[in-house]
C-alpha cells in the first residue's frame, strides 16, 4: 500500500521525532517523569498521528525497527538534556506487544543506553495491560531483564484489560497508568471517584505508584491530589511538546 511505502521512507529519511508530555506531583505541580511519543513528520502529510500508522506498523512487523529508532532517539535526546545540565527526570518509552512478541526489547534497549553513556534509571517503559496479559512467561523473562538494567515497568492503559493487581504485582510492574476513561469520570460521578479510589489503595499496598492519564481540569486534580495519586499526566498540565520546549521546562522543574 501507499502507506507502507510512505513508512519504509520514512524510516530511511528518519522522520520520526519524539515529542514529550510532562507528569507532574498533583500536590505541588513538580516536574517528576514525561512521556515520549512518536510523532512522524511527512514532508508532504505533515505531522501524522501515530494512531493512523502504529496499527500498520505492528501488521507488517515495521514496528520492530521503529521501536529501535525510538529506544535511540529518547537515549540520545537524555544525553543531550544532560550535557546542557538539564535537571533530568526520567522519560518512559511505550514499547507494544509485538515488539516484546521478537524478545529483542533487553538487548535493544541496553544497547541504546550504552551508546548514549545513559543509565537505565533514567529510562522507564510503557507496555499495555493487555499486552502484559498475552504472553505472560516470554514476557516475563523480558520484564526481569529490564528491570535487571535499572529500568522502571509501567502498566499502560491500565483498566482497560482483565489483569488482577496480585498478576501485576508477581510481574513486579512499579506503575500503573490508569486509563483516561477513568480520570474522565472523576467528579462525574460517585462510583467513578470510588473506582479510582480502589486502585490507588490497592496499589500502595502492593508497592505500586499510580499516574493518572489524560487529566483535563482541575477538579480531577484535585480529586486526584486527595486521593494520594503519585503522577498526574494530561492536558491540563500540558500537552505533548518537542524536546527543545521540554528542555525549558525541566530546567524551571515545573
Ligand atoms: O501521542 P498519541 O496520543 O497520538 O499516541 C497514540 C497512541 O500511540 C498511544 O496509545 C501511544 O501509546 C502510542 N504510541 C505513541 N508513541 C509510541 C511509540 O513510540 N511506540 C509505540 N509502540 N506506541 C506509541
Ligand atoms: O496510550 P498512551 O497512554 O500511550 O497515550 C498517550 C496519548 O494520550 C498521547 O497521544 C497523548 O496525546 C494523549 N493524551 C495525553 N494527555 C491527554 C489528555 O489530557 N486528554 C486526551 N484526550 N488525550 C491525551
Ligand atoms: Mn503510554
Ligand atoms: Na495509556
Amino acid at each position: 500500500s501507499r502507506l507502507k511505502q510512505n513508512l519504509m521512507e520514512a524510516i530511511e529519511d528518519d522522520q520520526f521525532v519524539l515529542h514529550y508530555q510532562p507528569r507532574v506531583d498533583p500536590r505541588d505541580g513538580r516536574l517528576l517523569s514525561m512521556e515520549a511519543l512518536l510523532r512522524w513528520q511527512h514532508p508532504a502529510l505533515g505531522m501524522v498521528p501515530p494512531g493512523e500508522f502504529i496499527p500498520l506498523a505492528e501488521s507488517t512487523g515495521m514496528i520492530l525497527r521503529i521501536g529501535e529508532l525510538v529506544m535511540d532517539k529518547a537515549c540520545a535526546q537524555v544525553a543531550a538534556w544532560r550535557s546542557e545540565g538539564a535537571p533530568l527526570v526520567p522519560v518512559s518509552i511505550n514499547v507494544s506487544a509485538r515488539q516484546f512478541q521478537r524478545g529483542l526489547v533487553p538487548q535493544q534497549l541496553a544497547a541504546a543506553l550504552a551508546r548514549h553513556g545513559v543509565p537505565g534509571s533514567l529510562v522507564e517503559v510503557e507496555i499495555t495491560e493487555s499486552a502484559m496479559m498475552s504472553d505472560q512467561d516470554a514476557i516475563l523473562a523480558e520484564l526481569a531483564e529490564l528491570r535487571a538494567l535499572g529500568i522502571k515497568l509501567h502498566v499502560d492503559d491500565f483498566g482497560t484489560g482483565y489483569s488482577s493487581l496480585s498478576q501485576l504485582q508477581r510481574l513486579r510492574m512499579d506503575v500503573l497508568k490508569v486509563d483516561r476513561a477513568f480520570t474522565a469520570e472523576l467528579g462525574k460521578s460517585n462510583e467513578g471517584t470510588v473506582f479510582f479510589q480502589a486502585i490507588v489503595s490497592m496499589a500502595h499496598a502492593l508497592g505500586m505508584g499510580v499516574v493518572a492519564e489524560g487529566v483535563e481540569t482541575m477538579e480531577q486534580l484535585a480529586i486526584l491530589r486527595g486521593l494520594g495519586c503519585n503522577e498526574v499526566q494530561g492536558f491540563l498540565v500540558a500537552r505533548p511538546m518537542p524536546a527543545r520546549e521540554m528542555a525549558q521546562m525541566m530546567k524551571r522543574r515545573y
